[in-house]
């Protein structure tokens, strides 16, 4: 099998970014390694899908009241497990639990985990593109109280990470200024990179969002989707996966704009997560010369009300996220 020998791995990755930071490097090499675990087992059984019976629902309803997958399940025992078994992780807090779980670690060089061990749960039976999103949050000092203040206190996120399970598996990292992506090799079971940042490209002309959703949206959005479909040159094109995780991913390749915004009334925070969707995809654009934005304030300044709080997410290469806020009436400031 050929192997570029300029590739490098998530190791090698996080070993050049903490030489001047020994006490964090341990717990990040064994969470990232957790995490290629994860996702080395989780690609493994999509691959099979159906032939396991694990695509269909588990006839329970989580505590945010979806529909629970089997997948789903399988996603948080799988990295749930990992990171207990690491001894690195003082807490995780995971979209398929209602509170977030403290586990045993060495607590002088422990770090929290918010997850959403499985993305795009409605992708699963059509054998569409599914991920697992990950922030890293140092523990705020001096340490809170109950688990769920630990999270509600934590600085942005330190690492963030997704794994999309597509026709490769992809894993995607941002630390310390860089977002670098990996691949899979699924015969030697290596995340491979070729060791170089990535930055969103310019001049994006990808949209993703669910349009169905407009008419139940805020007029200046209305209005912004409004022109780009008749007015805006050059004009754009309209790519929507249905998994945050594959959406995000495409643009951050491409060069394009997500948006999951809030809708007029009762569902004024939108539908995605802060802490363990809007927050690791924000820090994730931010490494890749990107922002992230709630339509009025960067997404990585916002501090956390509950642990499951939801968000509107724009999100993107800056040049587009900054054209949207022009339009809706808030311009972004000092980008
Ligand atoms: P899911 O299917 O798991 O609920 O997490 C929310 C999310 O996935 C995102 O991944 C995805 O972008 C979004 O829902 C899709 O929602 P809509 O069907 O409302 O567009």
């Amino acid at each position: 099998m050929y192997k570029n020998p300029s590739f490098g791995t998530p190791f090698d990755f996080i070993m050049e970014k903490t030489s001047d930071n020994q006490t964090e490097r341990t717990p990040l090499l064994l969470i990232t390694a957790a995490i290629e675990q994860g996702g080395r087992t989780m690609a493994s059984l999509l691959r099979k899908g159906p032939l396991l019976g694990i695509t269909g629902s588990a006839q329970i309803r989580n505590v945010q009241g979806e529909e629970v997958q089997t997948l789903d399940q399988i996603g948080q025992e799988t990295f749930l497990g990992l990171f207990r078994r690491s001894r690195a992780v003082l807490s995780v807090l995971s979209e398929e639990a209602e509170m977030p779980e403290v586990l045993p670690c060495d607590e002088k060089t422990s770090l929290l985990v918010a997850m959403d061990p499985l993305d795009g749960s409605s992708n699963i039976s059509v054998n569409a593109p599914i991920g697992s999103i990950f922030s890293i949050f140092r523990p705020p000092a001096p340490s809170s109280s109950s688990p769920e203040g630990l999270f509600l206190n934590a600085s942005s996120p330190l690492l963030s990470a997704y794994l999309l399970y597509s026709v490769s598996t992809s894993l995607v990292l941002a630390f310390s200024g860089e977002t670098r992506v990996f691949t899979l090799d699924p015969d030697t079971g290596e995340f491979l990179g070729d060791g170089s940042p990535w930055r969103f490209p310019d001049k994006g002309k990808i949209y993703s969002t669910n349009e169905a959703y407009l008419p139940r949206w805020e007029k200046p959005l209305q209005d912004y989707l409004s022109w780009i479909k008749k007015e805006r040159n050059p004009s754009m094109i309209l790519r929507y996966i249905g998994a945050l995780v594959g959406d995000f991913h495409r643009n951050l390749l491409k060069g394009g704009i997500y948006l999951y915004p809030a809708e007029a009334g009762e569902k004024t925070s939108g539908k995605l997560r802060l802490l363990y969707e809007a927050c690791p995809m924000a820090h994730i654009a931010r490494n890749a010369g990107g922002i992230a934005t709630d339509g009025k304030q960067d997404i990585l300044t916002i501090v956390p009300r509950s642990v499951h709080q939801r968000v509107p997410l724009i999100v993107g290469s800056v040049d587009l996220v900054r054209e949207f806020q022009e339009r809706t009436g808030h311009p972004l400031s000092g980008l």
